[in-house]
Formats: C-alpha cells, structure tokens, sequence
C-alpha cells in the first residue's frame, strides 16, 4: 500500500477489528495461567483501505505478553497505524517491560482497548502512559466477548476466586441419572463435543468422587486437534473413597489431577495418590462436606481461575447454594433412556423449567435434537 495516510476508522470499523482481536484471544483462553489470554491486531488504516499488518496473543503460560509479537510481526509498519488490544496494555515493570512502552516506542498512533485492567499494577495506568505520550486512546465496550474470554481473569483479579461454570445435561424433567444402571444416555454426540469444548476453555474440570467411581470418567477434551487441551482435574473426595482403579487417577501422569480432602486422610491413601502423580489439595470440612468457599480461595491461589462443574446432583446443589455458580449451562437431552425403576433416578437440584433464582438466560442453541441453555448469574 502506497502512501499511507493514517485515517481514523469510523466506529463501526473499530468494532469489526476489535472482534477480530476478541476472537483471536480465545486461541490461547485457558492455557495462560494466572495471565489473561490477551490478543493485539495492529492494523494500517489508509484511505484505500485499512490491512493487518501484525498480530499476537498472549503465549501459553502467560508470557510473552500479545502485545511484543504484534509489533514485533508489523516491524516499521507499525509506524502510525493502531493496535486494537483486547485489555488495557500493562504498564507495570514484570518479567517483561510494559507492553503500553512498547506500543509508544514502535509508533502507533491509536490505540483501541476492550477492557480496563483491573490488576492493580496496570488499572487505568496503561492507558494514561499511552495518552502521555501522545497516543490517541479509544476505550470501547468490549461487551459479552470480552467478559467472556476475560472472565476468569476478571473474577481471580476482582474476587479472589475462580469463575465457575455449572454445566449439567438432563432431561425435561431434571433427570440426570440412575443409581443402578450407570451412565445414562442424556446428551447427543453434538452435545458431548460442545461440552469438550467448553472444557478446553477452563482451567479444570471439578467433579466429586461419587462420579469418579460410578461414571468412571476421562474428565478430559477429546476432540480432534484439541486433545492437548485438557485442563486440569480437580475431584472432590471428602472421604478418601478413589481407589487406583479410577481412570482419573490411574492416568493422572498424563491429564494433572488434584484430588481433595482433608488433611487427615489415611497416610497411605495420600501415599497411593503420590505414587500415581496426584496432587492432593487439603481443604476444610463444614458439616461433615467440603468447605466450597475456602476452596475456591485455595484454588483461586493455586492459580486456577476457571472451572468447569461437571457434576454430580449433590455438588451441583451445594455450589448453587453456595451462591458460587456464575455460569449455567444446561443441556437438555432431546431423547433420554428412562431407568427401568424410576426409583433409581437421580434429579438435579432444578429442572429446566424451574431454574435457581438470581440467573437470566442469555443463549438458547440446539445441539442435534438437544438443546443447550446458557445462563448467567445477575449482577
Ligand atoms: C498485557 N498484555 O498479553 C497480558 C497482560 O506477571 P506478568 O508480568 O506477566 O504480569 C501479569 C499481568 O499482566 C496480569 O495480571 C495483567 O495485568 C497483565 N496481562 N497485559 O499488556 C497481555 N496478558
Ligand atoms: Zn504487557
């Protein structure tokens, strides 16, 4: 492109290379550790046209920033072009200088953000270091797609907690297995690899042990392509029931695992999970259950800021309760095979039709002849 002449877009460009630069960051949501999965497109606006001339995101395990390969790709064309970040660049001396130094020293003129950063280091900061130094600074509303790629950096930084997405699959009437007849058939093949999906977006996958043993579960994402995506499992097992039979343990070398339990679990049973490459997180008892609250404080510190609820009934009540459920996600089978005695049925806490308070829907998809609904919790 010849004689490039910087232009501001107008907004609806903006919001087009802004999605853009939202969808990119999801490559690496949930493979960043206690760093959001950011991304920087840094584009060249002219009058004939407007080109990407570099781009970056977060790398896994959260260094380097997106901001040093975005510009690092767009080399002098990064001159008087504008990088669309996805959260405010840090301004903060890390492992890495500030990324908002690093946009002032390669030459943009623009820069257009999603999201303010609520890290204390950074906060409005990154900003006011590109506005000091000349760079015109549009701070747009990243709106859903920004929460959601961000949201448990977001919840981490603000709460002290992880994100928690409750998902289950039942039927019209809350059904969702039998205590006799093993693992219900309640969700389509699509259903199944929406669900892996979503795992590889979380951090870990939480389940109780009464799961782990009946269902005997991977816990893992299968899904082509995906399969080096698989967070990590976290079982809860007040009791100290898993035994080495359990594929979550028996392949917890390969997919890392914490199991939880009190500190005074039997020695031995600590040592059979060490022997196979569990970590075991110690956590408090109220009533004879797991403290969920202080958990979520201990995982939240262990780094994790996303979970994945998987179940069961029991776990899925207590969370509810617990008022730590952000996200529901429900998918409700289109064709589910009845147990033989209905007495053995097991219900979830709510049904699709009788959902808990305090959440609004916000997605309805169809998934083969199921259906999925998204719920977020009201603020
Ligand atoms: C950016 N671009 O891609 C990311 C940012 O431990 P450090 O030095 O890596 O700093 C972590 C903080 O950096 C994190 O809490 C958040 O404020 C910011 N993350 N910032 O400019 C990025 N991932
Ligand atoms: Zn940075």
């Amino acid at each position: 492109m010849n004689n490039v002449i910087n232009i501001t877009p107008d907004v609806t460009q903006d919001q087009k290379f802004l999605d853009a630069t939202l969808r990119l960051a999801r490559k690496h949501q949930g493979l960043t550790g206690t760093n959001p999965s950011v991304a920087c497109v840094v584009v060249q606006h002219a009058q004939e046209g407007s080109r990407i001339v570099g781009s970056g995101v977060t790398a896994k395990g959260g260094r380097p920033h997106a901001e040093p390969p975005a510009l690092e790709e767009a080399g002098e064309l990064a001159k008087g072009a504008t990088a669309y970040v996805t959260l405010e660049p840090c301004a903060h001396h890390g492992k890495t200088p500030p990324c908002a130094q690093t946009l002032i020293d390669a030459g943009v003129v623009r820069v257009v953000t999603a999201i303010t950063d609520p890290d204390n280091r950074v906060n409005g900061k990154g900003h006011s270091m590109l506005i000091e130094a000349g760079i015109k600074v549009t701070e747009m509303d990243g709106g859903e797609a920004a929460q959601r790629v961000m949201q448990g950096y977001l919840k981490a930084r603000t709460s002290s907690r992880p994100f928690v997405t409750l998902k289950m699959a039942m039927s019209e009437d809350g059904l969702i297995g039998s205590t006799q007849e093993g693992n219900l058939k309640i969700s389509s093949k699509i259903s199944s690899r929406q669900t892996h999906l979503h795992r590889a977006r979380h951090d870990a996958i939480l389940v109780g042990s009464g799961t782990a043993l009946f269902d005997d579960p991977n816990l893992d994402c299968r899904l082509q392509g995906l399969e080096g995506r698989s967070p990590l499992r976290v079982i809860l097992d007040e009791k100290s029931n898993l035994t080495e039979t359990a594929t979550v343990i028996n392949t917890a070398l390969k997919t890392p695992t914490i199991i939880v339990s009190p500190s005074s679990s039997p020695v031995e049973w600590r040592e059979m999970l060490a022997r196979n490459g569990v970590q075991h997180q110690a956590c408090e008892l109220e009533g004879g259950r797991i403290a969920l609250p202080e958990l979520m404080g201990d995982l939240a510190a262990r780094g994790i800021q996303s979970i994945m609820v998987e179940g069961g009934a029991r776990i899925a009540e207590s969370f509810i309760k617990e008022n730590l459920v952000d996200e529901l996600v429900i998918h409700v089978g289109g064709k589910v095979d009845k147990p033989q005695t209905l007495e053995h049925a097991v219900y979830a806490p709510f049904t699709p039709n009788k959902l808990p308070d305090g959440f609004v829907v916000c997605q309805k998809l169809n998934f083969g002849a199921d259906t999925s609904i998204r719920l977020r919790k009201k603020n």
